[in-house]
Parts: C-alpha cells; structure tokens; sequence
C-alpha cells in the first residue's frame, strides 16, 4: 500500500506553526488541540508530529520511539481533560473513513455519553 503524504494538509499547516490552534499539550512527538467543531464538550484531536496519513500508515511506518510517543501524549490529554468518568476515541481513515484532513489524527470525545457507534 502506497501511502501519498500532502505536506500542503490542515495539519502539517498547525504543526509548523502556520495556522494557530486551541493547545492542550505538545510533546516531542505530538500536538493536541481542541476541535474547530466539537462534538461533544470536550473534543481534542491527538496528531503525531511525522508525516502519516492514517492510523494504518502510523502502525506500519513509525518508529517505535513514535509510536510510544504518540500514546504516551494520548494518556497525557486524557489526565489533562480529567475524563475519569470515560471517552470515546475515534481515528476517521481515508475516503470509507470519511476522514477529511489527511494527516493522521485520533479524536477524543469526552464530557457526556457520546451514545451508540452508529455508522
Ligand atoms: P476528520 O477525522 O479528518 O474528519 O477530522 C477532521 C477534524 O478537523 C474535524 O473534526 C474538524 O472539525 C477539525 N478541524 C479543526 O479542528 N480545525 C480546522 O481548521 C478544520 C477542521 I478546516
């Protein structure tokens, strides 16, 4: 499978600084930020700092020392938000995903029962 990275994407744009964004925490390896559109009252997106288009890609491709860096900040943003009470993460992957910004990002929506998977 052929992964085809746009550097020109939303997120590599937030990444490098270009366009601002709602910070909840940054590591070496990741950004999190509040969503533009939240979903619930809380909904922050965890995205890795390399060049991954989806959770598939980010599996195979990253190093391990990403990968753990990337979890690493998830369990960060989830102490941070305090969502003892639980929270639902979704990663929305390439066109069947309806994903829209194509560099891989996992939402974490949180702050009332988000309700059934519906699909
Ligand atoms: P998706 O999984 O690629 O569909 O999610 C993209 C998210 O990016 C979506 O929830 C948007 O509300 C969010 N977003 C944002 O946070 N800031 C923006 O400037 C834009 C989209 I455009």
């Amino acid at each position: 499978m052929d992964f085809d990275y746009d550097p020109e994407n939303l997120f590599a744009k937030i990444l490098r600084g270009e366009i601002p964004n709602k910070t909840v925490l940054e590591t070496d390896h990741a950004l999190a930020f509040h969503d533009i559109a939240p979903q619930a009252p809380i909904h922050v997106l965890v995205v890795p700092k390399g060049p991954y288009v989806s959770l598939d890609h980010f599996a195979r491709d990253a190093s391990a020392e990403e990968q753990v860096g990337f979890l690493s900040a998830v369990s960060q943003v989830c102490e941070i938000l305090g969502v003892e009470a639980g929270f639902r993460a979704i990663a929305n992957s390439r066109e069947h995903g309806m994903q829209e910004v194509p560099h891989f990002h996992l939402h974490i929506l949180a702050g009332r029962r988000i309700g059934p998977l519906v699909v």
